[in-house]
């Protein structure tokens, strides 16, 4: 087809643009030079897409706004920042957008943003399942190549973190609280899971990837799920808008991101994670291969790590790893 996918896309910018009033096919065909016929045959595939549009012989067309499609360019378009989400690759589905993102990272921009609206290969820590169903949530990778050293690396974690509830306290009002290091819960359940994963050398790193999956507006879990996962939606009682929760997370990241970089520390990022964390100065549990030691959270130091205290009295950080609340 003429134009072929750049140009549906572009042709899907202009309609969203029209906030839902209606374009015409001539006016379509002269802004991109090409016939009525092939307009129509794009409207055709972005329909197959799933994109809800309307056409009358007489206006044209009208994209309904919907909130379970992303649109990639109008994304690019909205956010207002320096290096984060520059350059957004938007793909329908995909195994797992951190794998994808771990073979382009030499070739793409710092800050290049990986979005799928389904993964079919998610995946968690420790090789674990991330279950990521189309359409419902945000599953995404910022890919980063700052001039640090890999053992700062996992601090990307925090700042991720940190930019996630903020963004969805701001754009949906739920209070969501971190629990460290890597989930976001809401009423003690999942909604949001990030995994950081690094590539280089002993001390040069060459690239940093940060994923992110947000049960945005799933209705439903499988019944492992169940008890452990909850989304969005399901608090709010309506969908929300994946679209405007992408933009202030990116936005966010970026300038806690920034501030960590050039003042060389985490202390606007570690304010957020102190002030809304789900385990400071609780009863834990340690999880250390099959043991499972009890220990109170004592504090989250200047480098994001967890300090506790045993049974026993011993005072120890802990730099990852796993901690269950009592
Ligand atoms: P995690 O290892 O801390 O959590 C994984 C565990 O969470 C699973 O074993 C399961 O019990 C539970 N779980 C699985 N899916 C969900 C879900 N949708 N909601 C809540 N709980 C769930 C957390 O790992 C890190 C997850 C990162 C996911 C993002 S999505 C974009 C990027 N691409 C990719 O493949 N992973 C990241």
């Amino acid at each position: 087809m003429r134009g072929g996918k750049s140009l549906r896309r572009k042709i899907l910018k202009v309609l969203y643009e029209e906030n839902g009033e209606y374009i015409s096919g001539e006016k379509l065909s002269e802004k991109f030079q090409v016939s009525r016929t092939a307009i129509w045959k794009h409207m055709n595939a972005l329909k197959e897409e799933g994109y809800k549009i309307e056409s009358t012989h007489k206006k044209g067309y009208r994209l309904i706004k919907t909130s379970n499609k992303l649109i990639p360019e109008v994304l690019e378009g909205d956010l207002d920042t320096k290096e984060i989400g520059k350059k957004i690759i938007y793909f329908p589905t995909l195994g797992s957008t951190n794998n994808y993102s771990k073979k382009i990272a030499r070739e793409v921009p710092h800050g290049t943003v990986v979005i799928s609206e389904e993964q079919t290969n998610g995946r968690g820590r420790l090789g674990r399942h991330w279950f990521s169903p189309k359409g419902e949530g945000i599953w995404m990778t910022i890919i980063l190549k700052p001039d640090i050293s890999p053992t700062e690396g996992m601090k990307m974690t925090q700042i991720a973190a940190a930019a996630v509830v903020g963004a969805i306290n701001r754009v949906t009002g739920l209070k969501v609280l971190i629990k460290w290091p890597n989930d976001v819960v809401l009423d003690g359940k999942k909604v949001c899971g990030i995994l950081t994963e690094m590539a280089g050398e002993l001390n040069k790193m060459d690239y940093l990837i940060v994923g992110i999956g947000i049960n945005a507006n799933s209705q439903s879990f499988s019944q492992d799920l169940q008890s452990v996962a909850t989304s969005l939606a399901v608090h709010k009682g309506k969908n929300i808008d994946r679209q405007s929760l992408i933009i202030d997370i990116l936005e966010e990241f970026e300038k806690l991101y920034l501030a960590y970089i050039k003042e060389g520390n985490l202390h606007k990022t570690l304010k957020i994670v102190r002030d809304y964390s789900a385990i400071l100065g609780r009863n834990i549990y340690v999880l250390k291969g099959k043991e499972r030691l009890k220990a109170q959270v004592l504090e989250i130091n200047d480098e994001g790590i967890l300090v506790v205290r045993y049974e026993d009295g011993t005072i120890a950080p802990i730099l990852s790893g796993e901690v269950s609340i009592r």
